[in-house]
């Protein structure tokens, strides 16, 4: 079995040529056929109520925090206060965590790590959320108003775990969660304490995405709605880039499927995991790659690095 990539220091891997690779296997593939807008009205909903917000929690998707970012609501927002949250942190290495995080620092924007599910960042997140809003009250006192609760915008991709977020907040489940995209289908305010006000927001997702290799990183991370892509041809990709992983390679897809990758035939792999397990259907066996990398089966790691 050819695995040399296997043999690969982390710390060497070039993250940029495998993203070129993905852009290349990506490219004249149009897998989302025009589904994409799921919540027009929502969406200008939302953009009326993200002018009364004090602070903006913008949630990402730790494993893919370029394909989440969301350049729409970099307009709606200006300069509004915003804190970047890289939620599903238990989905990607340590490594790839200190490279974020150095990456965001020296841009000179605040994130935070969180755990949705087990609440690591929920306290920092509230606390910051509060630090960067409390100028408003100062505001007000000055101008011999009363305070008021600072009003806190939760947004961001479908599924990421913003409704998660907020029950964790609160520990109380108010904002109804479960593992697929489009479970939060209307906005919703929620009190936290007396001093603070949080929005939980339906994903948006752009109207567009003209970066193909963002939207094939969101299919495979469970970031938009199944019916808007082929899961044979994403499975197929996402082989293609495991098999390219320092932290996975051909090694650990041929240790769970006992199926050879060579890393360029994706769909080769698809169909003979077809032919292995499911006579023959690929639907099934690609689906079966998708729900394994995202259950964490080749281990926790991201899809993509920053560039500098
Ligand atoms: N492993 C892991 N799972 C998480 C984390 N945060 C949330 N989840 C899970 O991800 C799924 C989606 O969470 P939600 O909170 O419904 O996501 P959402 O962003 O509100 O999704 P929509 O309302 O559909 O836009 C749920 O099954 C959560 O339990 C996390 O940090 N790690
Ligand atoms: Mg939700």
């Amino acid at each position: 079995m050819e695995n040399s990539k296997l043999d690969i220091d982390p710390g060497e891997f070039d993250w940029a040529e495998l993203e070129a690779d993905i852009c290349h296997w990506t490219k004249g593939y149009v897998p989302f056929s025009g589904i994409l807008v799921t919540f027009g009205k929502t969406e200008k909903e939302l953009k009326d109520q993200l002018k009364l917000m004090d602070v903006v929690i913008e949630v990402r998707d730790a494993r893919i925090p370029l394909a989440t970012s969301h350049p729409q609501m970099d307009l709606w927002l200006g300069n509004r206060k915003r804190i970047i949250v890289l939620n599903r942190e238990d989905m990607i290495s340590a490594s790839d965590r200190n490279a974020w995080a150095s990456y965001y620092a020296r841009q000179g924007t605040k994130v935070i790590f969180a755990n949705g599910q087990l609440g690591m960042g929920s306290l920092k997140l509230t606390r910051l959320a509060k630090a960067l809003a409390d100028g408003v009250n100062i505001k007000r006192k000055s101008k011999g108003l009363l305070p008021r609760p600072v009003r806190a915008g939760i947004v961001g991709y479908p599924n990421v775990g913003k409704s998660s977020l907020i029950n964790r907040l609160l520990k109380r489940r108010m904002c109804p969660a479960a593992p697929r995209p489009g479970v939060t289908r209307e906005l919703k305010w929620v009190r936290f304490g007396k001093d603070l006000e949080l929005l939980d927001s339906p994903g948006i997702i752009p109207m567009r995405i003209n970066d193909q290799s963002a939207a094939i990183k969101l299919a495979i991370c469970d970031d938009i709605g199944e019916r808007s892509y082929d899961f044979s041809e994403v499975a197929a990709i996402l082989v293609q880039i495991l098999a390219r992983l320092p932290a996975v390679g051909n090694k650990a897809l041929y240790n769970r499927y006992k199926i050879e990758a060579d890393g360029r035939a994706g769909r080769n792999f698809v169909e003979k995991l077809a032919l292995k397990l499911f006579n023959g259907d690929t639907h099934q066996a690609a689906f079966r790659i998708l729900s394994d990398f995202r259950k964490g089966r080749f281990g926790w790691s991201a899809l993509e690095r920053p560039s500098n």
